[in-house]
């Protein structure tokens, strides 16, 4: 592991790789075990400003690069990332926690991010129209804003870098970026692979630091018009009411509270294989994870045995280690809120089916391992069921039909993912159109997400935006409508 250990970080500055103006740092450590991975910049407003100076000057060259040539970039940017996918999945594993596998996927998703962003150097399509008059020529086309302003989670900390950046840079605007406290390892890395890549000094900067100094800074900053992140629906607000102030496009990707319902014809086997998969991979903390399901009363019994049966099967470890199921959770206080959830849930009358314990032994109590937590006969409206726990956390919610399904999944305050295991095919259709989510899945759980479609919530999960895919282009441009007369007199709309 060449690149663990105490080295020195930087931020990355109109190409130059540079310390906090005021010379303090801060440390990223590894969940697993306390290691310590990298010691970081700990800046401030004065260091954003400087990259906001730093990509402003950029964004006058970038946004006349042609678009294509931008999209080689990132072409050149996903073979890069492909080269370095194990060391990148690896280092993961280390300062973020998640299974190695997982993290190979993390990665995948990057690259695929970055081929499709790639593509749309080609298309970025507007409109062509006809006339209401002769001789004239009407088309709508994407402009580039400026300088995008991006903040990003600890729980894909590649992935999610790639949503928000590589779309931003192939419609032509720069950016300022600030990776999670928690993962900044592999958020320098990400910026060092673009250099590597050929985008030029100035066009993405990078600023490490907390939420407090670097994010709210950002969202400050009269000179960058958009603000893309993904975090708590609190941060959110918060955002989303700073930035009002300058009229900033906001786009916010929030919490979740998804749910997998099994229907009473459903493939059983198949149900528990997603669930444990939707409920427990990344230890619960992706927005996507299945924190409830909601199950029909008549196979209630078998697929809560089975349910426990496999989850107490899990192996908990560290990341890096080849058969381990569940990795360690990201920081103290995240395991010491997945635990007071335990005590929720008890509280409220749930019945703790296994787990609800902080894990010890073989080495698992120097980092924040949490056992894979199962609550039965859970109430829709339970705390457990209604709030985002982020862990290792999932409740079993009995009903008595489809209805009473979609009812109990629709009645949370986030819409980002939902789920249903059934055979029957009007059911599945009727799912398709009534659970209120951004994304569904039938037959399968609540992650899994690719990159060529939109991905974002309803309600409380966002701000109505969506990013991936095609969508996430309205965040990054605006739409200019151009008219071109060539009558060589004054053709007047709406009169002539
Ligand atoms: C997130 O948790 O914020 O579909 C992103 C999924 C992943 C992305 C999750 N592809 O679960």
């Amino acid at each position: 592991m060449a690149l663990i250990g105490t080295k020195a970080y930087k931020n990355y500055i109109g190409g130059e790789w540079v310390d906090a103006a005021a010379g303090s740092t801060f440390e990223s450590v590894n969940p697993a075990n306390g290691e310590i991975i990298g010691v970081f910049p700990k800046s401030g407003p004065e260091d954003v400003d400087r990259a906001v100076e730093a990509a402003k000057a950029a964004y006058e060259e970038w946004r006349l690069v042609p678009a294509p040539k931008r999209g080689e970039m990132l072409f050149h940017f996903a073979h890069l990332l492909t080269e370095h996918k194990d060391e990148l999945a690896d280092l993961m594993s280390h300062e973020m926690g998640k299974v190695v596998a997982e993290a190979g996927g993390d990665v995948q998703e990057a690259i695929d991010m970055s081929y499709y962003m790639a593509g749309e150097g080609r298309r970025l399509f507007g409109q062509t129209t006809p006339s209401e008059l002769r001789d004239k020529f009407n088309m709508s086309v994407r402009m580039p804003i400026g300088v995008v302003g991006v903040i990003t989670p600890w729980n894909f900390p590649i992935a999610i870098p790639s949503w928000k950046i590589a779309p931003a840079l192939v419609c032509g605007n720069t950016v300022v970026f600030k990776p999670a406290t928690d993962t900044p390892a592999l958020g320098e890395r990400f910026v060092e692979l673009l250099a590597e890549a050929g985008v030029p000094p100035g066009v993405v900067n990078v600023v490490h630091g907390g939420g407090g100094e670097v994010g709210d800074r950002i969202v400050r900053h009269p000179d960058v018009p958009v603000v893309t992140i993904t975090g708590s629906r609190e941060t959110g607000v918060r955002v989303l009411k700073t930035a009002a102030d300058h009229l900033k496009h906001v786009h916010l990707e929030l919490g979740g509270k998804n749910a997998v319902i099994v229907m009473d014809d459903a493939d059983l086997d198949l149900a528990v294989e997603g669930i444990l998969w939707s409920a427990f991979g990344t230890s619960g903390q992706r927005c996507t994870a299945a924190s409830r399901v909601i199950v029909h009363e008549a196979v209630y019994d078998p697929l809560q045995a089975k349910l426990v049966e496999a989850a107490e099967r899990m192996r908990l470890g560290p990341g890096w280690e080849e058969d381990t199921d569940v990795g360690p959770l990201i920081y103290r206080s995240a395991l010491e809120k997945v635990h007071s959830y335990t005590g929720i849930g008890k509280e409220e009358g749930a019945k703790l089916l296994t787990g609800g314990e902080i894990a010890d032994g073989n080495g698992l109590g120097n980092g924040f391992f949490y056992r894979p937590t199962i609550f039965g006969d859970v109430e829709p409206g339970m705390r457990i069921a209604q709030e985002e726990i982020f862990g290792p956390t999932t409740a079993l919610i009995p009903v008595r039909s489809f209805e009473e399904a979609v009812q109990a999944a629709n009645g949370v305050k986030y819409g980002l993912s939902s789920s249903i295991f059934t055979r029957d095919v009007n059911r599945a259709f009727k799912a398709m159109r009534d659970l209120d989510t951004g994304i569904t899945y039938i037959n399968a759980g609540t992650i899994g997400a690719e990159v060529h479609l939109p991905f974002g919530g309803t309600k409380d999960t966002g701000n109505g935006h969506r990013e991936a895919g095609q969508a996430a282009l309205d965040v990054f441009t605006e739409w200019k409508s151009i008219y071109v007369d060539y009558s060589g007199k004054l053709q007047k709309a709406q009169i002539d």
